[in-house]
């Protein structure tokens, strides 16, 4: 069962001012505030757009999107056209990162295309060419109060936030080298520095001596990423200098614990998202 469709035309006219707004920010949001959330993945999943949709009208709070707003769930069209209504009401207040499945690289596979097709059997290609053209002007990096660095993945190896900021926007495909490891890498405790990731070509694991070089050329203290499937919704890693979080609650076929993290003034906090 599916809810009726939201309609093509007007699927494609807030896609179009999201995509003005995104093509105005940066590839790194410099983001300041002294309540903000942060949300991992959702891939299509109503439930959890719902129940952070309730909040965002609840506070006046900042909320940063890690990505991953597509494939795996069934509502990837709803939940990424809520949000970006969000977005354009409330561009400062609500910020979207670009996550992995915001490339076509992975929405071509992952059930996103599929469900266009389904939903909208007529318009299925130009819906998801306009979906793809709004996703790559998506920001994939943000800095909070000067000390928190966010991205979907993880750090890229030799490269600097200086070369992340350089990444030229448009890549609908999503594998322009730098931009695929910052929405692909992810932390691993048993290794050092780099090693090539099960993800495939391209795509590196990273260690604690990686990521604390990193964090320390760049004046950083923690990092809040999403793209790991944790079926207790978050994790830290690198004695917790590292917040993994993962919100949907469901993943092919799994049920899980969904969680976001909230920062008040310096200090961050997992929620549990059933308990808001
Ligand atoms: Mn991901």
């Amino acid at each position: 069962m599916y809810l009726e469709p939201i309609p093509a035309d007007d699927v494609i006219e807030i896609l179009r001012k999201a995509e003005e707004i995104f093509r105005n920010e940066k590839n790194i949001l410099d983001i300041h505030g002294e309540e903000i959330f942060f949300i991992g993945d959702i891939h299509g999943d109503l439930i959890t757009a719902t129940k952070i949709f309730e909040l965002t009208q609840k506070t006046k709070a900042k909320f940063v999107f890690l990505g991953d707003y597509v494939d795996r769930g069934r509502y990837s069209t709803e939940v990424t056209i809520g949000l970006l209504r969000l977005k354009i009401n409330e561009p400062e207040r609500i910020l979207m990162l670009r996550g992995n499945h915001e490339t076509t690289l992975a929405n071509e596979v992952y059930g996103f295309l599929n469900e266009l097709r389904i939903k909208y059997p007529t318009y299925s290609q130009i819906l998801y060419g306009e979906f793809n053209k709004t996703f790559a002007q998506m920001p994939i990096a943000a800095i909070v109060n000067n000390e928190i660095l966010c991205m979907h993945g993880g750090i890229p190896k030799d490269a600097t936030l200086s070369d992340i900021a350089k990444i030229p926007k448009g890549d609908v495909e999503g594998t322009y080298p730098i931009l695929l490891q910052v929405l692909w890498n992810d932390p691993e405790e048993t290794i050092e520095y780099y090693a090539p990731s099960y993800r495939g070509p391209g795509i590196y694991l990273f260690g604690e001596k990686a990521f604390q070089q990193f964090m320390n050329n760049e004046n950083l203290r923690i990092m809040i990423r999403a793209h790991t499937y944790i079926p207790q919704g978050a994790k830290w890693y690198f004695k917790k200098k590292l917040l993994s979080i993962f919100s949907p609650t469901e993943y092919v076929g799994n049920i899980l614990q969904p969680k976001i993290a909230k920062l008040t003034r310096d200090k961050l906090v997992i929620i549990d998202l059933q308990k808001l």
